[in-house]
């Protein structure tokens, strides 16, 4: 995709096809006012107000629809541009017809994301802005929207400037002695130089790192379930999601496939997998199931380790779980203590006793993960965290001029080298808020939108 002229007017309808109440059509650009005036029984609209007219058809003159519409001049607008939104009758109807119109009378149409596109070109908004409103858009979850919300405001914008005057201050250091290096004057302390170049380094680290949690708490939280077989992971699935979605039964290996079903807590989406009881098999497709399970581990943010309370063996397989997978955050759930009324009831930060038949334990369980989120990962109700590997790679750029800037500061190169690593972490956190992102980039984030937006 590319903008073929920046001040061309174009249309879309806003809203998802269907039957609904209201649609909406967005017109923005150079004539989105002389088009819309065009096409309305009035002979002009006040800025800001919501006129209630018709649309005629241009040819025939009859009425397409009864609309409600509303003009905002530039630059007081989403898109920065003069734009006119038309709220018209929802369905198949009414709304495509009125767009029809507005290219016949010069609009073209807009492309993915165009609008916010042109929000971004225009200065409303940095690149992390705009694609936090595709986050808010596609959120699936209470935190997730919070999320893109606080980064739509402009949370995130303002950690990466912080980031960024850190390093413009070193840089500037850095350059004012070249400028007097003939002089020989020093300007700067070389220890000092390097405490300021670790604590910018551990700042773009910290963000970097909050990308796990912003990925929680945009996508949801990946959680498989896992344990010997019968240990009673299915049973669980089905008990936190109050529903009977697996099979169960009392026979070692009944499930083969993973099965992955979400369930919200809190806010927070977690995406429960049920996998293969964890064993040494000959069968062929079992042994497919449990490669599937120690998959699903490798990506697994918190994981839920079921054991059998009645089965002796699952205690060592516990063990041994722990230490293979001491890297995530585990809860060990010791299921079926109904059948044992005489042992006390387990409860720590990683253990927990439950009856997925009796449903016990469960509200305990679920308060346990969200915490272990919280503590593992930082997400909470203000985080405020990057959600995209473009952020990471641009952060790990960053850090990485940053390591070379203190290799070089410490076998003793010139300024003028200094100071190129330190313009390149500056120009990598840019690529972040779209000052010195590349047309390719662009393209990339805003195909992704949906038409209208
Ligand atoms: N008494 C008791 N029985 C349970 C409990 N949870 C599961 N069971 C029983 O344990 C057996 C195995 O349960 P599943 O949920 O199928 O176990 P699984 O871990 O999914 O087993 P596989 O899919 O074979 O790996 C079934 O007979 C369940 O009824 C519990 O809390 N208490
Ligand atoms: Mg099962």
């Amino acid at each position: 995709m590319s903008i073929i002229d920046h001040y061309d007017t174009i249309a879309a309808i806003s809203t998802p096809p269907g039957v609904g109440g209201i649609a909406v059509i967005r017109l923005s650009g150079k004539e989105a006012y002389s088009i819309a005036l065009r096409g309305i029984i009035l002979n002009r609209l006040d800025v800001r107000y919501a006129h209630f007219t018709k649309v005629l058809d241009a040819e025939t003159q009859e009425i397409i629809d009864d609309v409600v519409v509303t003009y905002f001049k530039s630059p007081a607008s989403y898109t920065g541009d003069d734009t006119i939104e038309i709220s018209c009758h929802g369905g198949y109807a009414a709304a495509p017809a009125i767009l029809e119109l507005y290219y016949k009378l010069g609009a073209r149409p807009a492309l993915p994301g165009e609008f916010t596109r042109r929000a971004f070109m225009n200065g409303k908004m940095d690149l992390i802005q705009a694609e936090a409103v595709a986050d808010l858009i596609h959120a699936v979850s209470e935190s997730g929207k919070k999320l893109a919300t606080r980064t739509l405001s402009g949370k995130l914008s303002q950690k990466v400037k912080k980031l960024r005057t850190e390093l413009t201050d070193i840089a500037s250091i850095l350059e004012l002695e070249l400028d007097f290096s003939e002089q020989e004057i020093t300007t700067f302390d070389k220890k000092e130089l390097l405490i300021k170049i670790n604590e910018a380094r551990n700042n773009i680290f910290t963000l970097s790192e909050s990308y796990s949690g912003g990925k929680i708490l945009r996508e949801g939280a990946l959680v498989p379930i896992v344990g010997r077989p019968n240990a009673g992971k299915s049973s669980l699935l089905n008990a936190l999601l109050e529903e009977e979605r697996a099979i169960i039964s009392h026979i070692p290996g009944t499930t083969r496939d993973t099965i992955e079903e979400s369930f919200v807590h809190n806010g927070v989406v977690f995406r429960l997998v049920d996998t293969a009881g964890l064993r040494d098999t000959d069968d062929a497709i079992e042994k497919i199931g449990t490669e599937k399970a120690k998959q699903t581990l490798t990506d697994a943010d918190l994981v839920l380790l079921v054991v059998d309370l009645e089965n002796i063996s699952d205690l060592t397989f516990e063990k041994d779980f722990l230490k293979t997978y001491s890297h995530l955050p585990i809860i060990v759930v010791y299921n079926k203590v109904d059948l044992f009324p005489n042992i006390p009831f387990i409860d720590t930060d990683h253990h927990l006793s439950v009856s997925a038949l009796n449903h016990t334990g469960l509200d305990i369980l679920t308060d346990l993960m969200v915490n272990l989120l919280k503590k593992h990962y930082g997400v909470g109700g203000d985080t405020i965290a990057i959600t995209k590997q473009r952020h990471k790679n641009a952060l790990n750029n960053a850090g990485n001029a940053l390591l070379r800037t203190k290799e070089a500061l410490a076998s003793g190169l010139s300024n003028e080298f200094l100071a190129l690593d330190i313009r390149e972490a500056i120009s990598a956190l840019d690529e972040i808020t779209g000052h010195t992102t590349s047309e390719d980039v662009l393209n990339n984030i805003f195909d992704h939108f949906c038409v209208g937006k």
